[in-house]
């Protein structure tokens, strides 16, 4: 099988590390095609840099069904795009969000979510929410560490978010954590080393979970919302995206 994870933000080293981990716990006879997308942000910290990734994420959503690709994985956390990418997928698709909250609530009782930036504990409660995790969800803490720093050698990230997920664990009442960005896929086995208990990467989580579901033969369902979107004009610099089927 073929499984497209699509990493919404523009930074390429971030995909091929996105890349990497999800290569490592697919199981043989899985390919795992990484992109990003050709325009975009080049990290995904507001609703704004959200909005202005699904236009490029849609376009990888849109290639991938040209080329046979049987599974997605949307890279970041906000889980942007998900239902339009939905409608335009025959396979399934899952946000590493959701991937990751609900792996979480298998395996414990309670959870924190750990994130980089404090403006997007918002969008993580959000998630939560529409995905019936709330009961799961202790708390979503931030390192308020931009998302790029997570790429930069110096940065102290993978010690500061080990602190953070510490005082989750000590705080929270909670017994697992979940990494609140994809880019901190490749901190995964370290964290859980250091504090001793699991630690969900959506990255991973996703990956086995679009596996399981193309394995299953489950596909997303297009009757009703998830249908494909009615033929229209789309005028203007997004002309390319209208469908004429
Ligand atoms: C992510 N942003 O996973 C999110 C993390 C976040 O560029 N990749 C990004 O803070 O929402």
């Amino acid at each position: 099988m073929r499984i497209k994870i699509i990493n919404p933000n523009t930074t390429w080293s971030m995909t091929e590390k996105i890349g990497a981990c999800a290569r490592a716990v697919a199981q043989a006879g899985t390919e795992i095609v990484a992109v990003s997308p050709a325009m975009g942000p080049v990290s995904i910290e507001s609703h704004y840099d959200e909005a202005l990734a699904v236009p490029g994420l849609l376009q990888e959503i849109a290639a991938g069904e040209r080329d046979g690709i049987d599974g997605y994985v949307i890279a970041c956390f906000g889980d942007p795009g998900l239902k339009a990418a939905r409608e335009l997928a025959r396979g399934p698709v899952v946000g590493i969000a959701e991937a990751a909250m609900h792996l979480a609530s298998m395996i414990g009782s309670r959870f924190s979510v750990v994130t980089t930036l404090g403006r997007t504990i918002g969008q993580a409660w959000h998630l939560a929410e529409i995905y019936g995790m709330e009961r799961f969800c202790a708390n979503v803490r931030a390192c308020e560490l931009p998302v790029l720093e997570l790429e930069e050698p110096g940065s102290r990230a993978r010690e500061r978010i080990v602190d953070e997920c510490r005082r989750a664990l000590e705080e929270d009442g909670t017994d697992c954590i979940v990494l609140g960005c994809a880019g901190m896929t490749d901190l995964c086995e370290h964290i859980e080393g250091v504090l001793g208990v699991p630690v969900i990467d959506g990255v991973a989580a996703g990956t086995k979970l679009i596996e399981s579901l193309v394995t299953l033969k489950l596909r997303t369902s297009k009757r009703g919302e998830l249908a494909k979107p009615l033929p229209k004009p789309i005028i203007g610099t997004l002309e390319g995206f209208t469908l004429t089927r």
